[in-house]
């Protein structure tokens, strides 16, 4: 590794500063200052960059293209300078030009091309990518505006843009030498190929986009690799000919203006939810074929056989969302190289991968066969003459049962549904944890499963430790380090070393002692965003994830309303101080979603303004939760809210955050709490609820009535009259939807989520919890046996199995020679 030089570096920002600004250090304003910074940083890492792509092209290595509508960054440059391991002559530099680099990092806009746990773990994917040594791109989209920013106005949600490239973004390098046509729409015509005699397809009378690719670095870990996310803008194809008097011209111009205008607007704030909008299949097919048409590009540079393309590249699907990716490459195969079906089949059954995020079914993927055809008209065709072999394949296996084609055609209904095209073009189906894969295998894909049972796997998924410790939580950091060394920077399971300090008392007091640090530091952001008072030394109950009534949410709040009502009726009840702390973005038509918002809110402003029961519940809604405050929300948590309903949660992710800095899981066995309680052993969490086998159970056989519940337990009734009495708001119907949901669920069934069934196991677990913490010896080792065990919970270790599992790559060592 290059070392960071202090003083280069300390004239480089002047520099910057000087040539962007026409200003000195000291007259620049902070935003300045972080972009003078930026660019400094930026200098230091082009050559690892330059030097990692010379040697890739060098050995000639396998590339995975890890093909996502959604990669949830967050901020850059903390987390470079920490992969550099340059933050002491960084952060010494930046004090000797007499600024503060925490200051500086703050002024960086979250890079929020994500919603959530998808757009998430593929950042967390690019960071071990590089850190492990992979030849990788992410190829995305350069969205103008990402998530919205959410902003509380009387306890309801406001969407604002996000106009995240306001001020430029530094770390980026645009690539207009790497500019491709992207065509939608008109029709598909026959031709006769001179040369070939053959027929041929060609779209005509379509409009196009220029997909213009930007470059941003993926730094790893101390080991001169830098990745790269390749993320694609629009820009109108230059036919705009003023010359030309020609109406359709002109029109047409218009038309593939605003169709470049529009293309990469804005990031669809849907989370788990299938928006069928027709912009969305345009962003869809608009980066796929891109980024499809340059990754065959660049092989066909070094390669004169595209029929071996497989042997180099590999396209991950993150979710269905890039699955015109198979139609694409079929396209390419099939009209631009002349190959033929069954041949450019099976190239790219052997090219495509696809993973599963999700059974929940409003967020399968199915687009209408009108708006389909006439978008992609030639890639319709293609998915179309894909479908009739298919059809065929399952007729033969299984020429008796009628049912099989229903279940499983590409083309069904009058829809293509996307989950089928990508079992049957792909030679991987993963989840993305154990008990989502059996899921999988056993329920939702039951069918493909029997079918092709080869190409189902698991691959449980994991986090960063890079920055969701050590940037996110130096204090325990450097506490790690100094109990095991540094090794579990890049190696996880070392962490277990910690274990043997659970028994030490000294070392369980220090561990403590950081956690009450952070709880200090997330009080102090608490009272600055939202000017609540938070007692830090009270329990930090947190739940973070966005918004959905699977996530449950509600019975979280719907269990403070009902400790209070306890506190109220018993005022002298024993009880540990809780600061029940929320933080959700809800879709921006998820009505529900946005009720629960406001309840949680609603509640937070009557318990927290009743003196009576002296602080001793404190709710807190986080406004504007993203990955740059969830750093400094999971340092500060004692209890982790995973409160799924059983089956419904693939994996989760925040849940191993919230584990490696030694907050304990309070959840259902759903996801990869399944996996957590393994790791750290059912003694050292909370487990409450419904296993998934009973919800499946309910599911099917329609046994459960929740006005069973509500007549029965006269709690649960005083909570739910509440909805509806004015407790919590003037207006009576503010909550009333909410209500309905449970107990009678208009159209669907009542209580969909079983949270009146789960009620009272979760109030027990509650219980449990309180009562641990209590015993703050017992607490403190549970605690942190919790980031003792962690090790699994790496996305190092998930990506060491997909590239070894799944797209068989092989490490690159960089050597930087300038
Ligand atoms: C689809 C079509 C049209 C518009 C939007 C969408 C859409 C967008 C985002 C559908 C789904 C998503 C996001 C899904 C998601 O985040 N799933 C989560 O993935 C995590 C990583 O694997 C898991 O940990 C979570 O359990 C899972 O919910």
């Amino acid at each position: 590794m290059k070392e960071l030089n202090k003083e280069e570096f300390k004239s480089e920002v002047e520099d910057y500063v000087k040539v962007l600004f026409r200003k000195s250090i000291k007259e620049a304003d902070d935003q300045q200052i972080f972009q003078a910074v930026a660019y400094a940083v930026k200098d230091f890492i082009v050559d690892q960059w330059m030097a990692t792509h010379r040697t890739y092209e060098e050995k000639d290595v396998k590339t995975v293209y890890y093909l996502s509508m959604e990669f949830l960054m967050g901020r850059a440059l903390g987390n470079i300078i920490i992969n550099l391991k340059g933050n002491q002559a960084i952060k010494e530099a930046i004090e000797e030009l007499g600024l503060n680099l925490d200051v500086i990092e703050d002024q960086e806009p979250d890079a929020a091309l994500g919603n959530g746990g998808l757009g998430r773990l593929a950042a967390c994917f690019l960071d071990s990518l590089s850190t492990l040594g992979y030849a990788a791109y992410g190829c995305g989209i350069r969205y103008k505006y990402g998530m919205f920013k959410q902003v509380i106005e009387n306890g309801y949600q406001i969407e604002k843009p996000d106009d995240w490239l306001k001020y430029g973004n530094p770390f980026e390098i645009k690539r207009p030498e790497y500019a491709v046509e992207v065509k939608f729409g008109g029709y598909v015509s026959i031709k006769k190929d001179e040369e070939t005699g053959r027929n041929k397809f060609v779209q005509e009378n379509y409009q196009s986009v220029l997909a213009v690719p930007y470059d941003l670095p993926v730094v790893g870990y101390n080991n001169n690799v830098v990745n790269t996310l390749r993320i694609w803008d629009a820009e109108a194809i230059d036919t705009f000919n003023l010359d030309s008097f020609d109406k359709g011209d002109y029109q047409k111009a218009v038309e593939q203006q605003n169709l470049a205008r529009t293309i990469c607007e804005v990031l669809y704030p849907n989370d788990n939810h299938m928006a069928g909008k027709e912009l969305r299949l345009k962003q869809q097919y608009f980066f796929v074929s891109a980024s499809v048409q340059r990754a065959v590009m660049k092989y066909m540079e070094k390669h004169d056989d595209i029929r071996k393309i497989h042997e180099k590249v590999c396209f991950q699907l993150n979710d269905t969302h890039p699955t015109v990716a198979v139609a694409e490459l079929m396209r390419i195969l099939v009209d631009e190289y002349n190959i033929e079906w069954d041949e450019a089949w099976h190239i790219t059954n052997k090219t495509c991968a696809y993973t599963n995020h999700t059974i929940m079914s409003e967020a399968l993927e199915k687009w209408p066969l009108e708006l389909f055809s006439r978008l992609l008209p030639r890639i319709y065709q293609i998915i179309e003459e894909i479908n009739r072999r298919f059809v065929l394949d399952i007729q033969r296996a299984y020429p008796d049962d009628y049912g099989k084609v229903e279940r499983m055609a590409i083309i069904y209904d009058g829809q293509v549904k996307m989950a089928h095209l990508a079992i049957a073009a792909g030679f991987s189906v993963n989840g993305v944890a154990r008990l989502h894969t059996e899921i999988l295998k056993n329920q939702e894909l039951k069918d493909f499963y029997q079918m092709m049972p080869e190409k189902f796997n698991n691959k449980t998924n994991g986090i960063t430790q890079r920055r969701f410790l050590l940037h996110g939580n130096p204090l325990l950091a450097d506490f790690v380090t100094k109990k095991i060394g540094d090794d579990w920077i890049t190696d996880l399971k070392h962490i277990d070393e910690l274990s043997v300090y659970t028994d030490d008392e000294m070392s369980r007091k220090e561990f403590m002692n950081i956690k009450y640090q952070n709880k200090v530091r997330l009080a102090k952001y608490i009272k600055e965003h939202n000017g609540i008072e938070v007692n830090p030394r009270s329990i930090f109950d947190v739940q973070v994830k966005r918004l959905h009534e699977y996530k449950r949410q509600l019975l979280n709040i719907l269990h403070v309303m009902y400790l209070y009502n306890e506190l109220k009726k018993n005022p002298d009840k024993e009880f540990y101080p809780r600061t029940f702390i929320f933080g959700a973005k809800a879709s921006a038509g998820y009505h529900r979603a946005k009720s629960i918002i406001k309840l949680i809110n609603s509640v937070a402003d009557v318990v927290n303004n009743d003196k009576s029961i002296d602080g001793k519940i404190k709710v807190v809604f986080i406004e504007n939760y993203r990955v740059s405050n969830a750093e400094i929300i999971f340092a500060a948590a004692d209890v982790s809210e995973q409160i799924s309903t059983a089956s419904k949660e693939a994996s989760g992710t925040g849940n191993m955050k919230f584990m490696l800095n030694g907050a304990v899981t309070l959840g259902t066995m759903d996801g990869a709490n399944v996996e957590i309680v393994e790791e750290v052993g059912k003694e050292n969490a909370f487990i409450f609820g419904l296993s998934s086998d009973e919800v499946i159970a309910y599911e099917h056989n329609g046994q459960y009535n929740p006005r069973d519940i509500y007549n029965t337990d006269g709690d649960i009734r005083a909570v739910l009259t509440q909805l509806v009495d004015g407790t919590y708001s003037s207006n009576l119907d503010e909550f009333r939807d909410i209500y309905n949901s449970l107990l009678d669920g208009q159209g669907g069934r009542p209580d969909m989520y079983f949270i009146l069934k789960d009620f009272r196991s979760y109030a027990e677990a509650q219980e449990r919890v309180s009562a641990a913490y209590a015993d703050t010896a017992k607490w403190a080792k549970m605690a942190m046996l919790n980031t003792a065990k962690c090790g699994k919970f790496s996305s190092d270790r998930t990506i060491e199995e997909y590239a070894q599992e799944i797209w068989h790559l092989e490490k690159v060592k960089v050597e930087v020679t300038t």
